[in-house]
């Protein structure tokens, strides 16, 4: 069975549908793998210009799958590289969004939170339930979660493995929008549509220095910002950009 199912909706766009809803979506490891390889391969793919993540109505993925996990011991689970997997996600250049129904949970949260835009339905629920499991999260829930919505509702959930629905997720910080549960995915592909008819090269820098910035003092990362902007100057969409708005016409981007 094929886990993770792949679509091209609109021109430039990918859909990505995690097709295990006998189990929520669990994250086995060999969907973990699949998924790893089609964002790699779609980091290459110049075709490709945003990408949408979803799962179905029940789940986005309710976490890592508990029974590949039960009898796993530590030097196991390094020498699979699970890493290696996560990072293809979190390394992503293409914008990536996450339309989320039902239970974003464990992994499946932190794969929400590896997106740059997250889109959720009304009956959503985010949470970070590892530690009822007797482990703690291992695909950057510890940092991302209070970085997004702060230590004390982070440490919240994290300490106690409660949920948030959609609308506290989105008063908190963690979602950036919210809409019925039956227009998730064309609200999201709403958005990769509007992001794909953006210039590329000026999409790219943006994320790439949204997602370094984060980390980097505030002068570094400001620096990082202006060298972007610099060379955003010398493409060809630049120019075309505003040379179409002077000429009141509808520009043509073509990424170079
Ligand atoms: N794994 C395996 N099976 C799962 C599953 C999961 N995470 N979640 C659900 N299922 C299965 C259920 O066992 C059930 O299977 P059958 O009984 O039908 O065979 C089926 O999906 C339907 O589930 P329910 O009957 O429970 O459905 P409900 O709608 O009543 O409840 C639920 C849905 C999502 C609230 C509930 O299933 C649930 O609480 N699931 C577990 C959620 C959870 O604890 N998630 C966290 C997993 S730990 C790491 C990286 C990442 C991680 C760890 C390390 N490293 C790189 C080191 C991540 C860890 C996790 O995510």
């Amino acid at each position: 069975m094929t886990l993770v199912l792949m679509e091209r909706p609109a021109p430039h766009v990918t859909l990505l549908r995690l097709n295990r809803p006998e189990v929520r979506n669990a994250l086995s490891p060999a969907l973990r793998v699949e998924l790893r390889d089609h964002m790699l391969g779609l980091s290459e793919d110049r075709d490709c210009r945003a990408i949408v993540i979803t799962g179905n109505e029940k789940a986005f993925a309710a976490g890592a799958d508990i029974k590949a996990m039960v009898a796993t011991e530590p030097a196991e689970m390094m020498a699979h590289g699970d890493e290696t997997n996560w990072a293809a996600i979190r390394n992503c250049p293409k914008p990536v969004i996450a339309a989320v129904n039902g239970y974003a949970l464990g992994g499946g949260c932190e794969l929400a939170m590896c997106a740059d835009v997250i889109i959720a339905g009304k009956g959503a629920r985010f949470g970070q339930p590892e530690v009822r499991l007797g482990i703690m999260p291992g695909a950057g829930g510890t940092q991302r979660l209070p970085r997004a919505i702060g230590k004390h509702r982070a440490m919240l959930m994290l300490l106690t493995g409660s949920m948030m629905d959609a609308e506290e997720a989105f008063a908190a910080g963690l979602v950036s929008k919210v809409v019925p549960d039956d227009a998730v995915l064309a609200e999201s592909l709403k958005v990769a549509v509007d992001i794909a008819s953006m210039p590329p090269l000026a999409v790219a820098e943006i994320k790439r220095v949204v997602l370094a910035g984060a980390d980097a003092p505030l002068d570094t990362a400001i620096m990082m910002e202006r060298r972007a902007a610099y060379l955003l100057f010398g493409t060809e969409d630049k120019r075309e950009a505003m040379t179409a708005f002077l000429e009141k016409r509808k520009p043509t981007f073509t990424g170079a």
